[in-house]
């Protein structure tokens, strides 16, 4: 091939990529690696949000690669200004779609909409078939070079066909990633999203790894009513789900709603099909005209009277489960994960769509909106009780920062600087507190299982000592959801570290703290303050040489693969069994330690776990702590 000014372009590109993936797909843990799949799939997505697709297929290859095949337009293969064949254009240079100026190539936010050129930059290989025009037009890449010799400037023709559509297999580069084994459930759940976002598109996934090969389809023509039945599984409802949808400002906007008897909101955002983690203005839109549509219906049925004061947004949304989804022309994200929606517009677009939707229903259904109202009835009660027992904890823990004195802080004030472990157990939290660096590590022993706070309400919540205890240390409040009364700024360490023996109960315990984080105090995790310590579970000492910890049962493998010699194997129980300067050495020690990112992938995800934690068959959530518990919310 000839080298011209378009093809360094093109290999800078491709360099960029490489040396700096991270900057293109968030990271190079299996998080990132899943991302490859999600950036392919968004643009069969795409194809199908334009009205051409309505099967997409994602298949894991048993060789490791990935396939995904739609049955689209296929992408065009015309030779395009650059004088390469179009579809190498998408493949091989950074933001192809803008290029196009179609209203199909939608830009997304977050790490979505990067451009199938950063998969491919990423894979070691790629192939990929189009067919279009009675033809399968067939393209090869190699670490995102195209290595095939074209043909009066087309790409070679595989064969004749009288079906259309795209299909992509690709690599992941084992020089790029940690490790190269997609993760199935997160792919899974994902996809099932993608469904009830899309409820006339059919996705179809297999996995054909070796052990694996599992297979599944989801159609979800209930769409976003489909997706809060299934949010609402563990729940009891007290209305049907309700849906409202319409049109404004350009806008494409709908919504699912449904009450249950629970004392939280769950409310979902996306646009474009992307989740909205940090929420934005389309959440903004729809929380306010409820507030609004609400309160002016119990004054209209005199359930508020003149003197009474209106619902907060908070009572009206108590037990609410909703999904919000719209389409946006031009999305604009913000917030530390780029997760926040942020144009203007979408919250007037929500208002107008979800008002005149919820304002249609419920002049309809007198009782469902009478059910409605007594749930913020109820919500109202409670906080009235809940902010007396607020300003008691404020004003009690002021000056008395630690009263049962559990707290050993540290000295520093830097909190850039500053750790605080929690630690599960009086004796490993004694061994903590003497193992610990004082300058900047604090430990905070807690007793046993803290308060499941799923089923609780905020008074009860807040009663609980270790709780308590916990909020206060961290010195930024909290508030439900992402509400007005956390300052995160305020925050006095820059880690907070869950603590636990590697067992079931510690892992019961992890799941609570981080229940409880998720819900009252979300933005230490969605901005990365929260770890998992990761305690070994054994040491080795062989006769002649050095102890080593290891941390899992796969190097102890290692290990044993390595020592031929006679070595004895200590396994750690729990942390309570280490010395103090073996808990600093494993542990604490900052040049040492293993410590873990707590990160929710989503609130769905979160959402099942907790459903799963506060359900009463107790022996499927034994199994499921097991499982998933040091896993599923956890990235390495
Ligand atoms: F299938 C897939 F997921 F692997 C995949 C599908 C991967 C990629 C990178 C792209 C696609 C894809 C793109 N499916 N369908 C399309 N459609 C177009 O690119 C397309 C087709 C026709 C026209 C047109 O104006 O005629 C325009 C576009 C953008």
């Amino acid at each position: 091939m000839a080298y011209n000014a378009g093809s360094i372009t093109v290999l800078e590109g491709l360099e960029a990529v490489r040396k700096r993936p991270g900057m293109y797909i968030g990271s190079v843990s299996r998080r990132g690696l899943n991302h490859l799949i999600y950036e392919i799939v968004d643009n069969a997505v795409d194809e199908h949000l334009a009205g051409f697709c309505d099967e997409i297929s994602v298949v894991l290859e048993k060789d490791g690669s990935c396939t995904v095949t739609d049955n689209g337009r296929g992408i065009p293969v015309d030779i395009h200004k650059s004088g390469l064949p179009a579809a190498r254009v998408v493949f091989t240079t950074l933001h192809a779609g803008g290029k196009f100026d179609d209203a199909a190539y939608k830009t997304s936010g977050g790490l979505h909409g990067v451009g199938s050129s950063v998969v491919n930059a990423l894979s070691s290989h790629m192939d990929v078939e189009i067919s279009r025009d009675g033809k399968i037009h067939h393209d090869h890449y190699e670490k995102g070079v195209a290595v095939l010799e074209l043909d009066d400037g087309l790409l070679p023709v595989l064969g004749k066909t009288k079906k259309t559509g795209t299909k992509v297999n690709f690599l992941p580069d084992p020089e790029i990633f940690d490790r190269t084994d997609f993760k199935e459930d997160e792919i899974l759940s994902r996809l099932h999203e993608m469904a009830y976002l899309n409820p006339t598109l059919k996705i179809h996934f297999e996995d054909r790894r070796q052990g694996k090969e599992f297979a599944e389809d989801y159609h979800e023509p209930e769409g976003l009513k489909g997706y809060v039945t299934e949010l609402n599984k563990a729940s009891e409802p007290v209305c049907g789900v309700i849906f409202v949808s319409g049109e404004s400002e350009g806008i494409k906007v709908e919504a699912a709603f449904q009450y249950t008897n629970d004392f939280h909101e769950t409310i979902l955002g996306f646009c474009n099909n992307i989740y909205n983690a940090e929420g934005g203005t389309h959440i903004t839109g729809f929380k306010s005209i409820f507030t609004q549509v609400i309160n002016q219906y119990a004054r209209e049925l005199s359930i508020l009277k003149e003197k009474d004061a209106n619902f907060t947004g908070a009572d009206v949304r108590n037990g609410l489960t909703a999904v919000v989804s719209i389409k946006h022309p031009a999305p604009r994200f913000e917030g530390q994960t780029k997760t926040k929606l942020d144009n203007q517009d979408a919250a007037k677009a929500c208002s107008k769509v979800v008002g005149d939707g919820i304002v249609l229903y419920f002049d309809k259904n007198l009782d469902t909106l009478k059910n409605v109202i007594s749930c913020a009835e109820k919500a109202a009660k409670i906080r009235k009780s809940e902010e007396k027992a607020k300003t008691n904890l404020l004003s009690k823990q002021k000056f008395s920062f630690d009263s049962n004195g559990k707290l050993a802080n540290c000295e520093s004030k830097d909190a850039s600087k500053c750790e605080i472990f929690i630690v599960e157990g009086d004796s490993a939290g004694g061994s903590a507190k003497m193992a610990r660096d004082r300058k900047y590590q604090a430990i905070l022993p807690i007793r046993g299982k803290i308060l499941n706070v799923e089923k609780a309400s905020m008074d009860k919540v807040l009663a609980n000592a270790e709780i308590k205890t916990m909020i206060n240390a961290f010195g930024c409040g909290f508030s439900e959801g992402y509400g007005n009364d956390f300052d995160i700024t305020r925050l006095r360490y820059g880690k907070i570290v869950i603590m636990a023996d590697a067992d079931v109960d510690g892992a019961h315990i992890s799941t609570l703290l981080l229940t409880l984080f998720y819900r009252f105090m979300p933005q230490l995790i969605y901005e990365g303050h929260v770890y998992i310590a990761m305690p070994p579970l054994y040491k080795a000492q062989p006769k002649r040489g050095r102890e080593e910890y290891l941390y899992d049962d796969a190097a102890l493998k290692k290990y044993r693969k390595k020592h031929t010699g006679e070595f004895t194997l200590q396994r750690y129980k729990g942390l309570g069994e280490m010395s103090a300067d073996q808990l600093w050495e494993t542990t604490l020690d900052p040049k040492k330690r293993k410590l873990r990112r707590v990160q929710i992938e989503d609130a769905r995800m979160a959402s099942d776990v907790t459903g799963l934690l506060m359900g009463t068959d107790v022996p499927p959530r034994r199994d499921y702590i097991k499982k998933h518990a040091a896993e599923a919310q956890i990235d390495t």
